[in-house]
């Protein structure tokens, strides 16, 4: 009878690099299955929306991409958990650059004053806001936040409007 052989643990160079691999790995899954509200549960018609909230964070949304169906009623809880505002405006890239120059041109001290709270909302800094959208075309629609400087910081998602 042999005694039990030894068992080896390397913590070489490769070991680690594939530890670090499979991490980032997960991590990237684990961003991927957070970033996205599926449409799961009930259609959102106009007379009871589906809810889905967004956190507004420095400078991204969180999820970045929402899914819904067309034709569908969304109302959006959007929850600013920075210190600083941000807005949440939902339309066309040519929607979005009207709006970013409106913020452009606007005085520092009307920012808040250009949501009309049926395509966007203005958000305070810790404060919550919602409004509901109803997503009439199939295709993509943007989310962004034009505070100065916050578009281009990265501060956009996507609204993914899928056929029934
Ligand atoms: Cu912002």
């Amino acid at each position: 009878m042999s005694a039990p052989r030894r068992r080896v643990v390397r913590v070489g160079r490769r070991p680690a690099r594939t530890m670090f691999v499979l991490a980032s790995a997960a991590c990237v899954l684990a961003l991927a299955a957070c970033s996205t509200a599926e449409p799961i549960g009930s259609f959102g018609s106009e007379a009871n929306p589906r809810v889905i909230t967004v956190d507004l964070l420095d400078f991204r949304f969180e999820p970045a991409a929402i899914n819904v169906r067309v034709g569908e009623s969304i109302r959006i809880i959007a929850i600013n958990r920075a210190d600083l505002p941000h807005e949440l405006f939902i339309g066309s890239p040519a929607d979005q650059d009207r709006h970013h120059e409106l913020h452009a041109q606007a005085p520092p001290d009307q920012q808040d004053q250009l949501d009309s709270g049926v395509t966007g909302i203005y958000v305070a800094a810790r404060g919550t806001g919602q409004f509901t959208y109803r997503f009439d075309a199939v295709g993509e629609v943007v989310i962004g936040c034009h505070l100065v400087g916050h578009f281009e910081a990265g501060m956009v998602g996507v609204v993914r409007v899928a056929a029934n």
